[in-house]
């Protein structure tokens, strides 16, 4: 049994590194508490806000917001934080070393049912002679995150860690202790299994539509084999399925609204699970680039996603060759 701070010890993080871990999953844990009480705790439902995203924040977006802020500006090391659920980036301390980047809850449409969903987090190094407060400090290039994961709220929690040295799972204990749980995990290069909002499919680019008509025919068809779909509406779900038994995950740009190129954020969703799925051995893309070759140009910037097993994000990406198209001027 190794807790996540004895793996880290063991694996030479940094010690401020593994201290900064230590207190984003301090705050992960009581957003874990408050999502079992559910109902009794009264967390369930919307509030009447609306977040920058234009989308209506769920009570527990919020607190699971506040607990993360909360937390992590109590923590010298980090120099400021930037969330989705905030309009603009927040100010540390101005002597701290790290930026954090997160979505405190994803996939929170599905709260009030009871399915999981999960934080998405992001670690960079604050720029020298940067202020935490200023936007440009964390628009980095996804090859820069100094560590990456997410928490899955889900039958247990369990965090998906990657430091740069591969991914790792820890599953909460009721000792309120993270325990290793699964090491190096790596995608398989194969799988029989997709997962795509199939009720946009009228919105997206010719060569998508070919790809998923074809995983559609089945063994009839081009691809010789039959495919399984899901669809759990919380990436951090569909990622975590991606990284236990393989398969592929797409959020393609869509053309329903020209100021969303993609319903994912690049640097709160596309960035650090790119991070996570390349650490274990799977590719992701915005379909015509390696989504960790972006430069940002914006906090809250969207992108197109599809990430997961090697050789299917491959021969989806053969689909894309042609680079004329709108999605592809937006997305390179
Ligand atoms: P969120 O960050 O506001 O929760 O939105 C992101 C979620 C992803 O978790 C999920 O893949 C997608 O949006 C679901 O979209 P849809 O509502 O089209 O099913
Ligand atoms: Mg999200």
């Amino acid at each position: 049994m190794l807790l996540l701070s004895q793996y880290l010890k063991h694996h030479k993080t940094e010690d401020t590194l593994a201290e900064l871990i230590d207190t984003l999953m301090l705050a992960c844990k009581e957003v874990a508490i408050q999502l079992r009480e559910g109902e009794l705790a009264g967390v369930l439902g919307s509030t009447d806000n609306t977040n920058v995203q234009g989308e209506t924040q769920k009570k527990m977006d919020v607190i699971a917001n506040d607990l993360l802020k909360k937390f992590l500006l109590d923590n010298p090391l980090v120099a400021g934080l930037a969330s989705e659920e905030e309009d603009l980036p927040v100010a540390g301390n101005p002597d701290g070393k790290f930026l954090v980047i997160f979505d405190p809850l994803d996939g929170s449409s599905n709260i009030d049912i009871n399915v999981s969903v999960g934080t998405i987090f992001s670690i960079l190094e604050l720029p020298e002679g940067a202020s935490g407060a200023d936007e440009s400090a964390y628009l980095q290039n996804g090859r820069k995150q100094l560590a990456a994961g997410y928490v899955l709220y889900g039958q247990s929690a369990v965090l998906a860690l990657t430091t740069g040295q591969g991914v790792n799972f820890f599953t909460l204990a009721h000792t309120g202790d993270f325990i290793l749980t699964r090491e190096n995990v790596q995608v398989p290069t194969q799988t029989k299994e997709f997962a795509i909002n199939m009720s946009n499919h009228r919105f997206w680019e010719d060569s998508m539509r070919t790809y998923i008509g074809d995983l559609l025919e089945g063994s009839e068809g081009p691809r010789g084999k039959n495919y399984n779909m899901r669809w759990i509406a919380s990436m951090v779900a569909e990622v975590h399925r991606v990284l236990t038994r393989g398969g592929i995950f797409t959020y393609p740009w869509d053309q329903r609204d020209p100021g969303k190129p993609g319903k994912l954020r690049l640097m709160y969703e596309g960035n650090p699970m790119s991070m996570l799925i390349e650490q274990a051995g799977g590719i992701a893309s915005t379909c015509y680039i390696n989504i960790l070759d972006l430069e940002p140009k914006e906090i809250h910037q969207r992108v197109s996603v599809a990430l997961g097993s090697a050789d299917e994000v491959n021969t989806l990406l053969e689909y894309h060759n042609d680079h004329s198209g709108v999605a592809a001027q937006l997305n390179s």
